[in-house]
């Protein structure tokens, strides 16, 4: 069979509240022009984030039920800490609320000002917690990575010579750590070789430096290796895992993507002296050590969602279906970001607004209209997430090369006909992509400006 179908029935719904162009003209106007001021109820098919906001399965339901709460000692502690163990190889396993929380204490602990971390690209919670510690986190990802229309199958690889030329210019000692994100979110949602990750680790041994990976995502990544590398068309999808994770030293995880979790992280480690710091400053921000601000059940739903999402037909529906949206709107002209990632599409907002510039914030015009045709939510990675505001001169002096849209599908939640339905949505506002107005920012916060700013239309 040629068709590939969602490898679930469903057994329980969450309805969607349909609605008018003219209604929705209203609550974006309500909401500021700014679609992280939506309510959820008025929007139709939420791409906003993949984080969280997958369905359980009824395995995971079941989980839920048989979460032990025990303040310690919780015996959904050991069966998360088991499955965390079992995939990744780590000696030690600490669990928190969700990733930025275990980006925090690995920080806190491991960096100082003056510190270099280096990765393929930080995503903006990894970089915000190395830079609250007054150190640098930099991005090294290849040159392709940064040309949207270039094909290359592994565009989240490192650049193994920037790395090498980083170490000798700023001496191993003063680098902590080298992460690599698989795949790489800020980057497209691009994989990383298991060759690229071998020499990453390598070097980063050579040096005494530990390596780790933010692992959000590890299923997919090793997905796509299984499918794009030589050597690993027959392997199946858990050693592949299992062998990324034997390069690495620790790692950082959000089990809100690849644990298929509504909440949850963790953090792990092979050093036990490191492990007990980390478990010191647990106890005083997030919990007990078996529970790391989680409920039981939280623990239970993870430990089974991680083995789901490393399932074969599960993988080839979630990738098939992401690759099946960027396919249908690049043949009809719409640019985005190719080859086309793991959880998500990122629309190129400037050459698809080309009549719009940069400071009336292209990118951020195509989400709003997105949602005004068809309730598609989304979100812009471009200026106003990343631009540079200076106060005195009243606008801003630095912006990113790329204005994307990201459109990031949940896991299990939407069907192939709610993609066919983003795929006319977003052709429709190809097709009268000329009538789009370009924003202006009315309002903006310090820090962080794109959950509450604040546009009008020019
Ligand atoms: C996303 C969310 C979270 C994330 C990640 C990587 C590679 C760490 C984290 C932090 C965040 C988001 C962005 C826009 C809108 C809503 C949510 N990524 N590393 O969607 O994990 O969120 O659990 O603290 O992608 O990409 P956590």
């Amino acid at each position: 069979m040629k068709t590939i179908i969602e490898p679930f029935r469903i057994k329980s719904v969450e309805p969607i509240t349909m609605s008018t162009r003219k209604a929705r003209e209203f609550y974006l106007q309500a909401a500021h022009y700014n679609p992280f001021l939506l309510h959820s109820k008025d929007v139709i098919i939420d791409l906003l984030t993949d984080s969280g906001t997958g369905a359980m399965s009824s395995e995971q339901w079941a989980g839920i039920m048989r979460g032990d709460e025990s303040y310690a000692g919780s015996v959904s502690f050991q069966r998360f800490e088991r499955a965390v163990k079992d995939i990744t190889g780590f000696k030690f396993v600490i669990p928190t609320h969700q990733g930025r929380a275990a980006e925090r204490i690995l920080f806190s602990i491991m960096c100082k000002k003056g510190d270099v971390i280096p990765n393929n690209t930080h995503f903006d919670t990894t970089r915000a917690n190395i830079e609250f510690q007054g150190a640098e986190a930099l991005d090294l990802k290849i040159a392709e990575a940064s040309k949207p229309e270039v094909y290359h199958p592994f565009k989240g690889n490192m650049d193994l010579e920037k790395l090498q030329q980083i170490i000798k210019e700023r001496g191993a000692k003063n680098i902590p750590i080298i992460m690599l994100t698989v795949t790489n979110n800020s980057g497209g949602g691009q994989p990383v070789s298991m060759e690229n990750i071998r020499q990453v680790s390598r070097l980063a041994r050579k040096y005494k430096i530990p390596f780790y990976l933010d692992a959000c995502r590890f299923a997919e990544n090793a997905y796509f290796i299984k499918l794009r590398e030589e050597g690993y068309k027959r392997k199946s999808v858990k050693s592949i895992v299992k062998e990324m994770f034997s390069y690495a030293d620790g790692c950082t995880m959000s089990a809100k993507k690849d644990g298929i979790a509504n909440i949850g992280g963790f953090l792990c480690t092979n050093d036990e002296i490191l492990a007990g710091k980390e478990k010191d400053l647990l106890i005083l921000t997030e919990g007990f050590p078996t529970y790391g601000g989680l409920a039981g059940r939280d623990l239970e739903a993870i430990a089974i969602g991680l083995y789901e999402a490393m399932e074969d037909d599960y993988l080839k529906y979630r990738i098939t279906s992401t690759e099946y949206l960027g396919k249908h709107i690049s043949e009809a002209g719409v640019p985005i970001m190719l080859p086309t990632g793991g959880h998500a599409i990122y629309i190129d907002g400037r050459n698809f607004l080309p009549h719009i510039p940069k400071d009336q914030y292209p990118g951020w015009s195509l989400a709003c209209e997105l949602y005004l045709e068809a309730g598609v939510r989304s979100v812009e990675i471009g200026s106003v997430m990343f631009g540079v505001y200076d106060e005195k001169k009243k606008k801003d002096v630095l912006l990113p090369s790329l204005d994307l849209v990201r459109l990031a599908i949940p896991r299990r939640t939407y069907t192939q006909s709610h993609i066919d339905y983003v795929v006319e949505a977003i052709i429709n506002v190809y097709n009268h992509r000329e009538s789009v107005k370009g924003l202006k920012m009315t309002y903006q916060a310090k820090y962080r400006r794109h959950f509450t700013a604040h546009f009008k239309h020019l």
